[in-house]
């Protein structure tokens, strides 16, 4: 199989609180369209990417709630999406809710161009409380709302190569881009929900586009990796959320970018050899690591 072809990060606009998801479906429909076009092989779409991002809410009631999870996948809703992927011939990475009995997880899905879910994976690093914060402009509920992961991070085998995942918040951890780096990941897909406007250290909220490329480029380049950064952009429900959705070669240049905030497909040519360049050089673990000096990073929490 060739380690030679087209990805994309396949951003998307906001999403309204109760934008159906059959409207959401058909939306992502129209950018598997357009893949099919470019001659896309690959393409990732963002976290939570069947819904609003719901945490910006405290919602008391559970049924309310449950509205904005997903008991199975593909399920009647989300069929249309595996359908056209796999009739074009393109594989997809897919962000959403998942409710596992009772169990809530942030989580996202690699599926194969044969329609075939080859990797799931269950966001570990959650940020934002847990507690109604009613001080706040709005909420971040992700440690109310989901458990952490429980899954590890994980590298399948899929496109000729090695692709990982990561979620969001995932992506600003070094220890998470190395979980995959160690497995010898050639591509890493990262959905992302980033409010521009981050209530604890205001005087950030311009750097907001800077410090996401800086830990994308970063990852790919500290671990000799592709990396697709997707966005849910845009005001959504009065929140603004960045974009910047790009492709990352693993030289840590990025080789394409979003112009826009809205539903738009951002395609590179990705050869997954190239990843040699800095797995053989700079960053040979084998030869260069030194992880019995490393104890610090395994050790417990401290306050
Ligand atoms: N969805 C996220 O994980 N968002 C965080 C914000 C809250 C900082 C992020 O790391 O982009």
């Amino acid at each position: 199989m060739s380690r030679r072809f087209i990805a994309a990060a396949a951003q998307l606009g906001p999403i309204g609180r109760d934008e159906p998801r059959a409207s959401v479906v058909t939306r992502m429909i129209a950018l598997v369209d357009e893949g099919r076009r470019r001659g896309v092989r690959f393409m990732v779409f963002p976290e939570l990417a069947l819904t609003t991002f719901f945490p910006r809410w405290f919602i008391a009631d559970p049924a309310e709630l449950d509205r904005f999870y997903e008991r199975s996948m593909p399920n009647p809703d989300v069929a249309p999406l595996f359908e056209a992927a796999r009739a074009a011939g393109i594989g997809f990475h897919l962000g959403y809710a998942e409710l596992d009995g009772t169990t809530r997880y942030n989580t996202a899905i690699i599926v194969d161009e044969a329609g075939t879910i080859v990797s799931k994976y269950r966001k570990i690093h959650l940020p934002g409380h847990r507690e109604h914060e009613p001080e706040r402009p709005f909420q971040h509920l992700e440690k109310r709302y989901f458990e952490r992961g429980d899954l590890g991070f994980v590298v399948a085998d899929a496109f000729g190569g090695k692709v990982g995942t990561l979620i969001c918040n995932d992506r600003r951890w070094p220890e998470a881009f190395r979980s995959l780096g160690l497995q010898g990941v050639e591509l890493v897909a990262a959905g992302y929900n980033t409010p521009r406007h981050y209530p604890l250290a205001p005087e950030h909220d311009r750097l907001q586009d800077f410090h996401n490329h800086l830990s994308l480029q970063a990852g790919a380049y500290q671990n000799g990796t592709y990396v697709i950064g997707t966005a849910k952009a845009g005001v959504e429900e009065g929140c603004e959320l960045i974009g910047g959705s790009c492709i990352v070669a693993p030289t840590g240049e990025i080789v394409s970018v979003a112009q826009t905030l809205g539903d738009e497909l951002v395609t590179a040519e990705v050869d997954l050899d190239r990843c040699r360049e800095i797995k053989a050089n700079i960053f040979n673990f084998a030869l260069h690591r030194e992880p019995d000096t490393y104890g610090l990073l395994t050790a417990p929490k401290r306050a």
